[in-house]
């Protein structure tokens, strides 16, 4: 096999993944599927618990993440069959309809799981729910979108200020608003329009830069009432809604293709086909970054799947160039640059990442993570504080590393692993399977073609 790959069990009960390539012979070549997109996955679990009827879900991410939504869905009375990828049936309770959970709901490791459930629970009057998570997400920002709720009338008590989980939040009639949102984000948009579907009038999100759709795709294909006005980055939801049960197929994730994306660019030989991902141009970044620094990737057999552009996507290696990433397709790549910094330590120059001060406060400081982790392994990595400075081209050595419990971290120094001399084991890797349980399968089994 041209590349080792262990995985070991820690005496705290954490997971090293071990990588060791030999010293020529390593190329990526196939074909491969990616899991579910995360996004897509956490929104048909929710509007479907929403909705009147039934909503079948194909394709659903079985990673950790849309897992602790179902979860949070069935404590407050959704009737959500048994998780796979095939088919996941939903019987929803109808919007209003959501019960008083008698316990905590935890939204583990999700983002995504708090702050939208968050509009759902604000709007259901005289019911009472608390909200929390693992130690990441209790440290993250949740004033994003009490300060919106607040706003539209809603009462809610958390740590410092109302701005840390565990949240309380006592349901209200909600009042309609215009929310100005200071920053690009589709967890803050998706959040007042959730808020927004039982309130009488119209409530509209401002964002300074187009954050990913996939909250208005959906809620349109379930029938609620949305004004989209892309020049000025304004979505507006007409309520009160009414949802009705859907069928909808998820794309593959482009995140987490963005791994093999990356892999098959640096790894000289490399030829992949990565099936079936989702292409949705709020969230295609990636792919532009990438075309700018030279990788050979085309998109083939694009189609529409249930209102979403999808397609297969080949990336060949080629040699890369530096460049500058920032601005408006910041919200367009935010979860792929740590990813993409791997991809700047092996091209020619220096690529310059700003406006990405956000990664501050996702699963860990992905700036300073990535930085430090990188680093260890030889990278020229500077940390700045929006973003980072990469000089490629030093050679990559093998070394202890740890992904802070953040999986796109683990899988990001997994990929800069295949291409560095010598051993390198990365700590608490068994985060990846928060967005990409099989990830360590798909590495064995792309680098044994
Ligand atoms: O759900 P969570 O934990 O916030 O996950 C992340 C990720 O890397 O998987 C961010 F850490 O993705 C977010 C993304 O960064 C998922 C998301 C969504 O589904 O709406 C939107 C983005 O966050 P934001 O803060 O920009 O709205």
């Amino acid at each position: 096999m041209p590349v080792a790959i262990e995985t070991r069990k820690t005496p705290e009960n954490h997971q090293t993944l071990v990588i060791k390539p030999a010293a020529d012979g390593l190329a990526l070549r196939g074909r491969l599927r990616v899991p579910g997109d995360k996004s897509i996955s956490h929104r048909a679990l929710m509007l479907g618990s929403l909705a009147e009827g039934e909503t079948v879900i194909e394709g659903l991410l079985l990673g950790e993440d849309p897992l602790s939504t179902a979860h949070c869905f069935r404590a407050l009375g959704a009737d959500i069959s048994e998780l796979n990828s095939q088919q996941v049936r939903i019987q929803g309770i109808g919007l209003g309809n959501l019960r008083e959970p008698g316990n905590v709901l935890d939204a583990g490791n999700s983002g995504t799981t708090m702050r939208l459930m968050m509009g759902i629970l604000a709007s259901h009057s005289d019911r009472f729910f608390v909200v929390t998570g693992d130690d990441s997400l209790r440290s993250r920002p949740m004033s994003r979108v009490v300060k919106p709720l607040q706003q539209m009338g809603a009462q809610i008590w958390g740590r410092k200020g109302n701005s840390l989980a565990p949240l309380a939040v006592q349901g209200q009639r909600l009042k309609p608003t215009h929310y100005q949102s200071p920053i690009a984000s589709a967890q803050v948009k998706s959040c007042v329009l959730l808020a927004g579907l039982m309130t009488e009038g119209d409530t509209t999100v401002t964002e300074p830069a187009l954050s990913r759709d996939h909250s208005e795709r959906m809620l349109r294909a379930f029938g609620a009432n949305l004004t989209v006005d892309p020049e000025t980055c304004s979505v507006t939801v007409h309520g009160p809604a009414t949802l009705r049960g859907q069928t909808v197929v998820v794309p593959g994730d482009i995140s987490s293709a963005a791994f093999w994306l990356v892999a098959a660019a640096i790894v000289p030989g490399s030829d992949l086909v990565i099936e079936n991902v989702g292409v949705n141009p709020t969230r295609t970044g990636i792919l532009e970054v990438l075309a700018q620094m030279g990788a050979d990737i085309t998109p083939e057999n694009e189609r529409e799947v249930a209102g979403e552009p999808v397609a297969d996507l080949r990336v060949r290696h080629s040699a890369l160039k530096a460049c500058t990433i920032a601005g408006d397709i910041i919200p367009r790549l935010i979860d792929e640059i740590p990813i993409l910094a791997v991809a700047a330590a092996f091209a020619e120059g220096t690529t310059v990442i700003r406006d990405a001060a956000e990664l501050r406060v996702k699963e860990s400081d992905r700036l300073a993570v990535m930085a430090t982790q990188l680093g260890q392994m030889g990278a020229q990595i500077t940390e700045l504080p929006d973003g980072l400075e990469i000089t490629g081209g030093a050679a990559l050595t093998g070394t202890a590393v740890d992904s802070y419990t953040d999986h796109r971290i683990a899988m990001s120094l997994a990929i800069a692993a295949l291409n560095a001399t010598g051993e390198t084991q990365i700590h608490r890797a068994e985060a990846a399977a928060i967005s990409y349980p099989d990830f360590t399968d798909s590495l064995r089994q792309l680098c044994d073609q």
